[in-house]
This record gives C-alpha cells, sequence and structure tokens, in this order.
C-alpha cells in the first residue's frame, strides 16, 4: 500500500514536472504552483478572483513561498488601486460644475492616496517580518477603498461612475484576499497546506495574542511632556493664535521617535483642524476638559458636506496624542452627521478628553487606536468608524434625542459601518 503511494506520489511529481516545462511555453505559472495558489486562495473570501489573478501574475516566481504568493496578492491590489485612482480621476475631469461629483471624486482621490500609502507601509512590514502591523495597514486600505465606493454611491448617475464602482468592488476582493492570506500565513504559519477559510469570533474563532496588547499595556499619554509650541487666544508671547498653525509647524515625516507637543491654553478654538499624513507624533496638550476646547459646526446638511469632512478635528498623521481637552461639534440635534473628532492615526492614544456632539460624534474611522479615561457624548450612531479602537475607563453618555423625545426614538451607541469578516473590530469597553 505504501509502496503504491509512493509511486503514485513519485508518478504525480514526474507527471506535474513533465507538464510543467510543457506549460512553461504556454503559461506563466506551472500547474504545480497553481495548486499552491489554490490552497492559499482556499484562505480568502473570493477564492476565484484569487486564483484568476495570481495565475496570471507577472511578479510571482516559479517556485513561490506562501510569503510571495501573499506579496503578489499585494501587488494585485496594488495595480489595480492604481487604476482605480486614474478612473476617480476621469470622475473629477468629467465633473466640472457639478458640486456632488466633484466633491466625491475629490474625497475618493484623498482617501485612495492613503490606501496606496497603506498598502507600500504594508509590503514593506511584511518585508521587516511585522505581520500584525501589515495586517492593520492593509485592512486601513481596504476600508479606504470602501469608503471611496461610499462616496461614489450618492453620484451614481453616470456611466463612468457606475464603472469605477464595479471596478473598486474588484478591487475590494484582491485586497481583501490579500488580508485573508496575511492572517492565514499569521495564524496557521508558512506552510499553505495548512491553511483555512477565514473565520472571526462570530464562529467561535479567536486569534491569539494580538497587536493591540501593547498599546493598551503601554499606558497612555506620557507624563511630563515639554511643549515644542503653544497656543493661545491671544497669540500673546510668540505663540500661535491657532492649532492649525501649530500644527503646520510640526516637521514632515519625523522619526519615529521625534514627538512634537503642542500645548493649547485654555480657551475656545473655533476652528477646523486637519493634523496631515506627514504629521506623525504630533501631541496635544490642553489645560483641561472643558478649560481647552476647539469646537465647530460642519454637518452634512451643508451642501456638498460629507460625514468625513465634517470633522472638527481630523487627524491621519499617525501616533497622534491628545490629553486634557474638549473636541466639540455643536451643529446640533437635527443636523445629521457632525463629526466632533475623526481618527486614521495609527497607535493613536487619546487619554483624558472629551468629544461632544449629537450623531457621529466620534469617528474611529481606521487603524489602531486607545481611548483611555474619556468623555464621549452623543445621540446616535455616536462612536463609529472601522478602527481596532480600545475604549478603557471610558464614559460613554447618551443624549436624549431632543427632537421628539416622547416618540421614544432610540439612541444608537456605535456603528460599525461595514460588515466583513476581515475588519478589525470596534472593541467594546474594557475596564483596567
Ligand atoms: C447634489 O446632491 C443634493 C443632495 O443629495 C441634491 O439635492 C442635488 O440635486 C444634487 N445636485 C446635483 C447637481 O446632482
Ligand atoms: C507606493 O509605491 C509605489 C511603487 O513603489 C509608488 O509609485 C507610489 O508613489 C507609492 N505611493 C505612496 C503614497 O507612497
Ligand atoms: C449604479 O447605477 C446603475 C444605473 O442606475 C445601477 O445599475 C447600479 O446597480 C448602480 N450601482 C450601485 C453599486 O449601486
Ligand atoms: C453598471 O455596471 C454594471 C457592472 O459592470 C453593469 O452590469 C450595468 O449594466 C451597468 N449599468 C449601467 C446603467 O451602466
Ligand atoms: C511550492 C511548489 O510546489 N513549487 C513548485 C513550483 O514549480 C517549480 C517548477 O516546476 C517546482 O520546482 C516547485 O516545486
Amino acid at each position: 500500500m505504501s509502496a503504491f503511494l509512493f509511486l503514485s506520489l513519485l508518478y504525480l511529481t514526474f507527471f506535474f514536472t513533465l507538464s510543467a516545462s510543457h506549460a512553461r511555453h504556454l503559461h506563466q505559472n506551472p500547474p504545480n504552483n497553481a495548486s499552491q495558489i489554490h490552497l492559499a486562495c482556499q484562505s480568502t473570501r473570493f477564492p476565484q478572483p484569487c486564483e484568476t489573478a495570481l495565475t496570471h501574475s507577472s511578479s510571482l516566481p516559479p517556485n513561490p513561498t506562501s510569503l510571495q504568493i501573499i506579496q503578489s496578492a499585494i501587488s494585485v491590489s496594488s495595480k489595480n488601486l492604481r487604476t482605480g485612482q486614474s478612473m476617480v480621476k476621469s470622475i473629477l475631469d468629467s465633473s466640472k460644475g457639478n458640486l456632488n461629483h466633484t466633491n466625491a471624486a475629490a474625497i475618493c482621490i484623498e482617501i485612495l492616496s492613503f490606501s496606496d500609502h497603506r498598502i507600500n507601509s504594508t509590503v514593506d512590514g511584511l518585508t521587516r517580518g511585522k505581520i500584525k502591523d501589515a495586517r492593520a495597514w492593509m485592512s486601513a486600505a481596504l476600508c479606504y477603498q470602501n469608503d471611496c465606493w461610499g462616496a461614489l454611491k450618492y453620484v451614481n448617475d453616470t456611466q463612468l461612475v457606475n464603472e469605477t464602482m464595479a471596478f473598486l468592488d474588484s478591487l475590494m476582493h484582491h485586497t481583501s484576499n490579500a488580508m485573508s492570506m496575511m492572517a492565514a500565513y499569521d495564524n496557521y504559519g508558512d506552510d499553505v497546506n495548512s491553511w483555512a477559510p477565514p473565520k472571526t469570533e462570530r464562529d467561535g474563532f479567536y486569534e491569539k495574542g494580538s497587536g493591540g496588547t501593547a498599546l493598551i499595556s503601554g499606558g497612555g499619554v506620557p507624563a511630563g511632556l515639554k511643549p515644542d509650541v503653544t497656543v493661545c487666544k491671544d497669540g500673546s508671547e510668540g505663540c500661535y493664535k491657532t492649532v492649525q498653525e501649530a500644527v503646520n509647524a510640526a516637521p514632515d515625516n519625523a522619526e519615529a521617535t521625534r514627538r512634537f507637543v503642542i500645548l493649547i491654553k485654555e480657551g475656545v478654538y473655533e476652528e477646523t483642524v486637519r493634523v496631515p499624513l506627514p504629521k506623525r507624533n504630533v501631541v496635544f496638550l490642553g489645560e483641561g476638559m472643558g478649560k481647552t476646547v476647539i469646537t465647530g459646526s460642519l454637518n452634512v446638511g451643508q451642501p456638498g458636506m460629507t460625514t468625513y469632512n465634517s470633522a472638527t478635528v481630523g487627524v491621519v498623521g499617525d501616533g497622534f496624542m491628545a490629553s486634557g481637552l474638549t473636541f466639540a461639534n455643536t451643529a446640533g440635534p437635527d443636523a445629521h452627521q457632525a463629526v466632533a473628532f475623526r481618527s486614521d492615526s495609527d497607535l493613536s492614544v487619546i487619554e483624558n478628553c472629551e468629544f461632544i456632539g449629537n450623531q457621529d460624534t466620534l469617528y474611529a474611522h481606521s487603524l489602531r487606536q486607545l481611548y483611555k479615561k474619556c468623555r464621549i457624548q452623543g445621540n446616535v450612531d455616536f462612536i463609529f468608524g472601522n478602527s481596532a479602537a480600545v475604549f478603557q475607563e471610558c464614559d460613554i453618555l447618551v443624549v436624549l434625542r431632543q427632537l421628539n423625545p416622547g416618540k421614544g426614538e432610540t439612541n444608537a451607541i456605535t456603528a460599525h459601518p461595514i460588515h466583513r469578516s476581515d475588519f478589525p473590530k470596534l472593541l467594546a469597553q474594557r475596564h483596567g
């Protein structure tokens, strides 16, 4: 029996080797590697496009390791992203004078550039063996692609938009597939034979150890940070008058260990603040909740406004920290989505801060975020987003809906916009 098996195997090996050398002239990949691809793609949510793309991928070497299969899947996603970006650019170019189209395209362009950045970081992280980071970054890349799709959904009245949405759909499948493979690699090791289809907590599957542990045990905002610059209401003694000016003064692409600490003196700062991607490790130090207040009133009731852009403070640069201040959006209970704080900052830490709004107060949009000893107030979906966020010792305050208080309207605390197994979850409150 075992002799027969051995012979069969020998025969199979021989057969594949033979057909491989023939096939090499016809196809890019020999059949035995097709079976490696097949096995790897079984760990994804969309095996068919996975196999098709990888079989035709020019970046896959003849004898690929599982890591090379993953890298090739990422490069499929990356290439398709570039096509998606140019389609969105075409939408922008062809929609002069149409505010809705222009806004949707502009958001797509911005957010797909983040997707591009995060995919590049994923590639880099994988080569350095940082699989947890790589998974987090790829998840953000997928989130941004989905956001672009969501923005276009509101302006789907031309052939080009319809085509672009269909294309983004396939792009998201590729991105999701690369993520699933990374999850399989992380959970089961580098032998594709041991990989299994994606599972979630709903299947009773809990991953061993998580990338967030370090974030939590790291505590919060370190004590004794020395301010690099100061913001004050009267602009005296060389301090900046607005928070944004101080942010602009932070160096671009500072090295990982360098923080830029902004002391924001007591006062109400009515402004829209953006911390862009290159401004890493920016720290906002206020003089206390309710004392240092950054406030605005942008909301989706305004022409051309989106939930994303409505944020009073929006942070994209990684490693952001804040302590001792209030973020507010005062658009009011009848203004629909009006974000006080939006964050895409990876490994960000927010401590002793207050978030005040009604609908969509805190937009924990993507990546890994810790909120500690914070106070979050709203009435509808007011903590939402795709980030893997941990809320430690936070007070979550539900304000009644003031418009029809007698009608028993519900107050939804959280909203997770996408129900896909490959997104990290908005984590429940944790007591420390
Ligand atoms: C833009 O969107 C708004 C709100 O959805 C709608 O009322 C308006 O008609 C749209 N404008 C165009 C030019 O499509
Ligand atoms: C990502 O990498 C590609 C290929 O190296 C490069 O062309 C592109 O500019 C990079 N994008 C970003 C946002 O860094
Ligand atoms: C976009 O609009 C077209 C035409 O109305 C429709 O067929 C298609 O399903 C829409 N796409 C999405 C993703 O909603
Ligand atoms: C929209 O795109 C889908 C998918 O490509 C296609 O099947 C459909 O016919 C398109 N609809 C319109 C109205 O262009
Ligand atoms: C992992 C694996 O099966 N790799 C195969 C890919 O194709 C080459 C060339 O036919 C084989 O030598 C490898 O064993």
